[in-house]
C-alpha cells in the first residue's frame, strides 16, 4: 500500500519534471529538427505535409512483388514518403489484397492483368487504378526494377504538387537510355569545377569509409530518372584502374545499385602503359588490346552492372591515340569491345581541340575542332560506343550555337553533354538557372536530314535510329549539406534529370515543380521564385558576356568567375573575340572567315552566314563588325554591350529584395543563405557592369549616348 501511494506520486512528480523539461526543450527540438529538415539536404524530396485526407484515401498497404534490393528500396520510399506527406502508415506487405498499391515488373503481374496493358519500354513505368485477380489496386509497375522507382517517385511527385490521382492511367517512358551524371570529383577529395565542397565519394586517395551521402544522392538522382553516374574526373587519375583500387569503387556501386543507379568510371588512354606496366598503349598493339580486355573482366567480376568507362583523350594534355597516329574511333573501338560481354559503354568525349593555337592565324578557330576531329569518323564507332558532345563548339559558355557535330553524326551514338555545376554561369554564386537555355539547345533544328532535326531528338538518338543516346550532366555535387553549395542551384540538378527523361518538358514546368517541391504551397514564394530562376539566366547573360554572342567574358585563364574580358584574345586557347579599337567579334563565315558555319547542314550555315539573318543574339559569335554596326534591333553594337550591363546589373539588384519579400515565408536557414548569395550577386554584377564597359569604352573611345560610363570606369 505505502509503495502504491507512493509510486504514483513519485511517476507524478517525474511526469510532471519531464513535462517541464520537454515544454522547455521542445522549441529547441522543433527549432533543431526544421532547420535539419531545411538543410536543402532532401532537396525537392521533402515530402511536406498536405492537408488533404482525401487523398488515396482508398489504399492502406503497399504490395511489393518482388525482393530485389531495387523493389525493395522502392517499397520503403514509397511508405516513407506518403506517411511524412499524409501522416498515414501503410504497412509493406507481400501478399495481394484491395486497397493495395502494387509495385512490381511486368513479368512479375498476372498474365491477365499483363494482357490488358501496353507495356513501357525499358526504365519505363505505368501508374494505372485497376483491378487484380478481383481486388482494386494502384498499379506501379514498371518494365524493370528501375521502372518501378521511378514510377514510385512519380505518384509521390503527383501526391507532393496535388495532382489527380483518381482513375490514374500513365504510361511513361524516358527518352534515352543514358541519363547520366558525371562528376569532376578527384581521389584527394578535390572536385574539378565544384562549387559545393569536397567530394561526397573520394578523400585521401581512397573512396570515404561511410557513403550515407552517396546513398542519399542517389536517391535524389533516381527520383529525376538519372541512371548512370560517372564518380571520378575526366581527368582521370590513373589509379582508378588499379587492383588495389577496384574494391573500393565497387563499394560505391553497392550503395548506387540500391536505386538503379549505375556506376562508371573516367579512365585514362595511357593505363595500359601507366597501370598496366607494358611498354605501349598504342590502341592496335595485341597487349594493350589483351590489356584492357583483362582489365573490362576484372571490375565486372566485381560490379556486374558497371555502366562503362569515360574517356577524354587527345584533350587539354591528356594522353591520346594521336600518340600512335590512330583515329579516336580506333581508341574508342578496342575499348569498348572489351565492355562489350558485359553490356558496358564506352563514352569517347569529342572536347578535343588544341589549346596552342596561333592567335596570329585569322583562320584557326577552336570551335571548329569537335566537327574536324569526329565528323569524318561517323559511322566508325562500335555499337557500344558513344560520343559525347558539349553543347556548343567552345566549352559551357553563357551562349553559344549548337555544336554542328551533333547533326553530323548519324551512323555513330552520341550523347549530349550538358554542365549543371556552373562554371562559367557564376560558380553557384551567382543565380542561373539554365534550363531555358538547355531547351533552346534541345529545340534548336540542326536540319540534319532535311529538316524537323531538333537537337533533343538526335541526342536521345531517334532520329538516327541509334540503339545508345542520352543526355549527360556534368554535376559535381559535394558535402555542403545542400549539395551545390547554393539552394537555388539545386534546380539546374532537378530540371536536367526531368529533361534528359523529357526534353518536351518546358523549363518553366520544371521549375514550377521544383519549386513547389523545395519550397512548399504558398502562391508567393512560388511565383517569385519561378520567375527569379526563369530571368536569371539572361539577367546573368546581359551583365556578363552580353546578348550578341561574346561568350561569357570571364577570366579564361584564371578562376572562370571574375569579369576578365582581355583574357579571351592574344593566347593559345582559341576563346577569342577579336576585339580592337574598331571593331568586335570572331569572322567564322565561310566567306571570309574561319569556315566554321560551313560545318552546319545548308539551310543553318545559310541562316548565320548572312547578317541579314544572323540573329543579333550570336552575331559576334559568327561575325567580326565594327562597333557602329546596327543590329536587327535598331541599336549599335556598342550601345547595346553598354545598355545590356545596365539592365542586367540592375535586374540583378531586384532579385535580392524580391527574395527579400519572402522573410517569414520560407524557413530562416535557407532565406537567409540564399538572400546572403542574392546580395552578393547584386554587388558581383555592378562589378561585371563597370569592368566590361569601361573595357569596351576605352578600347572603342565610342562614348555611352546615355553618357553613364565615365562616370564608373575603373581604370581608364
Ligand atoms: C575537367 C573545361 C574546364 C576543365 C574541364 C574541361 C573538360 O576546360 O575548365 O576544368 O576539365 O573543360 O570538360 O574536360
Amino acid at each position: 500500500m505505502a509503495l502504491e501511494s507512493v509510486e504514483p506520486a513519485t511517476k507524478s512528480t517525474g511526469a510532471r519534471f519531464f513535462r517541464r523539461v520537454a515544454s522547455l526543450l521542445l522549441p529547441i527540438v522543433i527549432s533543431l529538427v526544421t532547420a535539419r529538415a531545411e538543410s536543402g539536404h532532401d532537396a525537392w524530396l521533402r515530402y511536406a505535409p498536405i492537408h488533404d485526407a482525401s487523398v488515396l484515401q482508398k489504399y492502406d498497404r503497399i504490395v511489393v512483388l518482388g525482393e530485389t534490393e531495387v523493389l525493395q528500396s522502392a517499397g520503403t520510399e514509397l511508405a516513407r514518403g506518403l506517411q511524412s506527406m499524409l501522416g498515414r502508415t501503410l504497412p509493406l506487405q507481400k501478399e495481394m489484397s484491395s486497397g493495395a498499391i502494387v509495385l512490381g515488373i511486368l513479368p512479375s503481374l498476372p498474365k491477365q492483368l499483363r494482357n490488358r496493358l501496353l507495356a513501357p519500354a525499358t526504365d519505363g513505368y505505368l501508374l494505372k487504378t485497376t483491378t487484380m485477380q478481383g481486388r482494386r489496386v494502384l498499379l506501379v509497375a514498371g518494365a524493370n526494377d528501375r521502372g518501378v522507382t521511378y514510377g514510385v517517385f512519380a505518384l509521390l511527385r503527383h501526391v507532393a504538387l496535388h495532382q489527380t490521382l483518381d482513375a490514374l492511367d500513365e504510361r511513361q517512358n524516358p527518352s534515352a537510355s543514358i541519363r547520366w551524371t558525371n562528376e569532376w570529383d578527384n581521389l584527394d577529395g578535390s572536385i574539378e569545377r565544384g562549387y559545393g565542397g569536397r567530394s561526397i565519394f573520394f578523400s585521401a586517395g581512397n573512396v570515404l569509409p561511410e557513403l550515407s551521402k552517396v546513398r542519399d544522392y542517389a536517391r535524389l538522382l533516381a527520383s529525376v530518372g538519372i541512371n548512370g553516374c560517372v564518380v571520378n574526373n575526366v581527368n582521370a587519375d590513373t589509379r582508378i584502374l588499379t587492383s588495389e583500387f577496384i574494391p573500393q569503387l565497387a563499394r560505391l556501386a553497392n550503395v548506387f545499385r540500391t536505386w538503379g543507379v549505375r556506376l562508371a568510371i573516367a579512365v585514362d588512354f595511357a593505363s595500359p602503359k601507366t597501370v598496366g606496366g607494358l611498354n605501349t598503349f598504342d590502341p592496335q598493339d595485341p597487349a594493350v588490346i589483351a590489356w584492357w580486355q583483362r582489365k573490362s573482366d576484372e571490375i565486372y567480376r566485381v560490379i556486374p552492372d558497371l555502366g562503362g568507362f569515360l574517356m577524354k583523350a587527345d584533350s587539354e594534355g591528356r594522353s591520346g591515340p594521336s600518340a600512335y597516329g590512330r583515329t579516336h574511333a580506333q581508341a574508342a573501338n578496342v575499348i569498348a569491345r572489351a565492355l562489350k560481354p558485359y553490356g558496358g559503354v564506352l563514352i569517347y568525349r569529342a572536347f578535343v581541340y588544341n589549346h596552342h593555337l596561333d592567335w596570329n592565324d585569322l583562320k584557326a578557330d577552336r570551335a571548329r575542332a569537335a566537327y574536324d576531329n569526329f565528323a569524318s569518323l561517323d559511322g566508325s564507332f562500335d555499337d557500344n560506343a558513344v560520343v559525347q558532345i558539349k553543347y556548343g563548339p567552345i566549352d559551357f559558355q553563357v551562349r553559344e550555337p549548337v555544336s554542328p557535330l551533333i547533326g553530323a553524326l548519324r551512323h555513330t551514338n552520341q550523347v549530349l553533354e550538358l554542365q549543371i555545376t556552373q562554371e562559367y554561369t557564376g560558380q553557384q554564386r551567382h543565380l542561373c538557372f539554365l534550363a531555358p537555355m538547355w531547351k533552346e539547345i534541345f529545340d534548336f533544328d540542326l536540319h540534319a536530314n532535311g529538316g524537323n532535326t531538333p537537337v533533343g531528338e538526335i541526342a536521345s538518338g531517334r532520329t538516327f535510329h541509334r540503339p545508345v543516346g542520352g543526355f549527360v550532366g556534368v554535376a559535381d555535387v559535394g558535402q555542403d549539406e545542400n549539395w551545390l553549395g547554393f539552394d537555388l542551384a539545386q534546380a539546374n540538378l532537378y530540371a536536367f534529370g526531368r529533361l534528359a527523361w523529357n526534353p518536351a518538358l518546358s523549363a518553366r514546368q520544371t521549375i514550377e515543380q521544383w519549386t513547389h517541391l523545395t519550397f512548399g504551397d504558398d502562391p508567393k514564394v512560388n511565383k517569385t521564385i519561378v520567375e527569379m530562376q526563369l530571368e536569371s539566366w539572361p539577367v546573368y547573360e546581359k551583365y556578363t558576356g552580353s546578348p550578341l554572342g561574346l561568350q561569357s567574358l570571364t577570366n579564361i585563364v584564371g578562376d572562370h568567375f571574375s569579369p576578365g574580358p582581355e583574357s579571351a584574345d592574344r593566347n593559345g586557347w582559341g576563346q577569342w573575340i577579336r576585339a580592337d579599337h574598331l571593331g568586335v567579334g570572331m569572322d567564322r563565315t565561310s566567306g571570309t572567315g574561319t569556315g566554321f558555319i560551313g560545318q552546319y547542314s545548308p539551310p543553318v550555315a545559310g541562316y548565320y552566314e548572312s547578317l541579314r539573318t544572323c540573329p543579333d543574339n550570336l552575331l559576334l559569335f559568327f561575325h567580326h563588325v565594327p562597333y557602329t554596326y546596327v543590329l536587327h534591333s535598331g541599336k549599335s553594337v556598342i550601345q547595346t554591350i553598354f545598355d545590356s550591363h545596365y539592365e542586367g546589373a540592375d535586374e540583378a539588384q531586384g532579385f535580392s529584395s524580391r527574395w527579400k519579400s519572402l522573410e517569414g515565408r520560407i524557413d530562416d536557414t535557407r532565406f537567409r543563405a540564399v538572400l546572403s548569395r542574392l546580395e552578393y550577386q547584386a554587388e558581383q554584377a555592378k562589378l561585371w557592369r563597370d569592368t566590361i564597359n569601361g573595357w569596351f569604352f576605352s578600347l572603342s573611345a565610342i562614348a555611352d549616348a546615355k553618357g553613364r560610363i565615365g562616370a564608373t570606369v575603373p581604370h581608364s
